[in-house]
């Protein structure tokens, strides 16, 4: 079908017709729709220990863990926290909790007792599942009445993960499930301030995995053939949506690693033949620009998709030199956005030509119009504006905070993504800049107002501003200015350290600059653009 006109307000549509998305189902029933076709294949192999899970294993376990959580209190509506890093048992607890009608969300494991603290009164945790190693992280938790669930190992009279997995599945509930029902809950400080609940339905990840995989003509065309390696961490919504969910819909065998190794990626690569590989910018980095690479076969991968963070035309053009016969492009996601926006039309089964440096172009059954800063007005191509979008899968808002849900989705039902783009003629997406808080290391969000609350607290510190400076490797490393009260000989050091063991290490301060004031506005907000141009003209004198 003929791409959509662009109309007069200047609202741009995918090259892709419109389909039929049957968004009214279940998440878990529309995810695992083709299983019982796939009962044979292997679904899930875990990278390090070669665990493998065929299709129909997954279906039959992930009803089996839903029956469990139903026989631990979990009812429909409750929340539970995936607390793992990439394993079998991820998925596991998603898609249970998911059959359950219940909540799933997300957090890194890696988190320090006092970030997980504030996720957990956040969301309204019930439940979390663990494993052994990060028991003790959550040891207050549970002693509030939380209930602990590991996947590994035996702790005090902490239930196992067998209770879920040998459930009978005939027990479990049977639920009602309303489209727009809650289903997962990552964490994203979105546009402005601390981490806040996306509030994710049913409806809203069956309408983005549908925008990706399904139709006629596939945006990302991936099938029942291919194999993908998912190095990125499932707790964060790129990975969830798009290797995991996506894969599971179509049939394809996800190859699962726990954290980025070079080696034991290539090795897996080379083993299992991996046809599709999802990746952020330091891990294309890597393959571009390491000799290792080289040792290894990795002419099984079709496909090479960036994401979560900006990716410059040069390191894209550098991954393609060493891997002409894959496709390589970008998608463009956030959290908030149910999360893709934009992805490559290299990636679809009939192709279009991309430009390198492109993220994309909108997926299909959504809109985007790009918006003057100053005006507010709908701009038409190659003007960079605001990207906003709507459709069905973004959002439903933040949990129990309709104010920043209103600064976020305006009343016509568009989010305002804080990122800054334009739509060239061929209607593909270029993200110039970021006019929001959010400071991205290696694509993992790095919220500027959790760190400055912790600053303030210190009692030799009076005010304190953090915002993103260029990095080679990270792309962006948080930076913090000062002012610390007069009498204080506080040091970089003491001021980083007292960040440091209170936060996750992505978002550990890299430098500390002593100041005598911050910029302000006279509302009250910081001028975060005057403190990254000082920077910038700090290392570029
Ligand atoms: N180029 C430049 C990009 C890009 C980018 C994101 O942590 P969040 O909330 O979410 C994400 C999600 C990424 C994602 C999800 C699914 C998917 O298929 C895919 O394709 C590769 C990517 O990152 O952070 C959102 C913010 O991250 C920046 C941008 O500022 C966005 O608002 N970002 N992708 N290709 N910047």
């Amino acid at each position: 079908a003929p791409a959509a006109p662009l109309s007069k307000e200047h609202v741009f549509r995918s090259k892709l017709p419109v389909i039929d998305i049957p968004n009214h189902q279940p998440l878990a029933q529309y995810i695992l729709q083709r299983a019982s076709e796939f009962s044979e294949k292997p679904c899930l192999i875990d990278g390090p220990t070669g665990r493998e899970l065929t299709y129909g294993e997954v279906e039959l376990l992930s009803r089996r863990v839903a029956a469990g959580l139903a026989n631990l209190g979990i009812q429909k509506g409750d929340v539970v926290m995936n607390l793992l890093p990439n394993c079998i048992e991820f998925v596991l607890t998603f898609l249970g909790t998911a059959i359950l009608g219940a909540i799933v969300t997300t957090a890194n494991p890696f988190y320090t007792p006092a970030e997980l603290v504030k996720q957990v009164k956040v969301a309204g945790v019930k439940l979390i599942i663990t494993q052994h190693a990060y028991v003790q992280k959550v040891s207050e938790i549970a002693s509030s009445g939380v209930k602990v669930v590991l996947t590994d190992g035996h702790f005090e009279n902490l239930e196992h993960f067998s209770v879920l997995t040998e459930a009978d599945e005939k027990q479990c509930p049977n639920v009602d499930i309303d489209p727009d029902d809650v289903v997962a809950l990552p964490f994203s400080s979105g546009t402005t301030g601390l981490p806040k609940g996306v509030m994710l339905t049913h409806k809203s990840l069956i309408t983005n995995v549908a925008q990706q995989v399904d139709g006629e003509n596939p945006n990302l065309y991936m099938t029942s053939e291919d194999c993908l390696i998912c190095v990125l961490p499932m707790f964060h919504i790129y990975s969830l949506n798009s290797i995991l969910l996506c894969s599971l819909r179509v049939g394809a065998t996800l190859v699962i690693m726990q954290k980025f190794d070079l080696a034991t990626f290539l090795k897996l690569v080379q083993k299992y033949k991996v046809t599709i590989a999802m990746l952020v910018p330091p891990v294309i980095l890597a393959l571009a620009k390491d000799p290792t690479v080289l040792n290894y076969d990795l002419s099984s991968i079709r496909m090479v998709q960036s994401g979560a963070a900006p990716l410059g035309k040069d390191l894209e053009d550098a991954l393609r030199i060493r891997m002409p016969r894959a496709v390589i492009g970008q998608g463009y996601g956030m959290t908030e956005a149910g999360p893709v926006l934009t992805m490559s039309l290299s990636f679809a089964k009939y192709p279009f030509p991309v430009k390198s440096g492109s993220c994309g172009t909108v997926v299909r059954n959504a809109e985007i119009k790009v918006l003057d800063p100053d005006t507010g007005a709908a701009l038409s191509y190659n003007k960079p504006g605001e990207i906003c979008i709507r459709g069905a899968q973004i959002m439903k808002g933040y949990l129990n905070n309709p104010e920043s849900t209103s600064l976020t989705i305006d009343e016509e039902g568009w989010l305002h993504t804080g990122d800054v783009g334009y739509v060239d003629e061929d209607d593909e997406v270029f993200i110039v800049d970021r006019v929001k808080e959010i400071i991205k290391f290696k694509g993992f969000q790095v919220p500027p107002a959790e760190l400055e609350a912790i600053l303030i607290a210190h009692p030799d510190i009076v005010d304190a501003a953090v915002v993103g400076q260029k990095d080679a490797k990270a792309g962006e490393v948080p930076v913090a200015f000062v002012v610390k009260k007069q009498e204080s000989d506080i040091s970089e050091e003491q001021v980083k350290e007292f960040v440091a063991k209170q936060v996750v290490f992505y978002k550990k301060l890299q430098t500390v600059y002593f100041v005598d004031t911050i910029p302000k506005n006279p509302s009250g907000k910081i001028l975060r653009k005057d403190l990254r141009s000082r920077l910038y003209r700090w290392i570029h004198p």
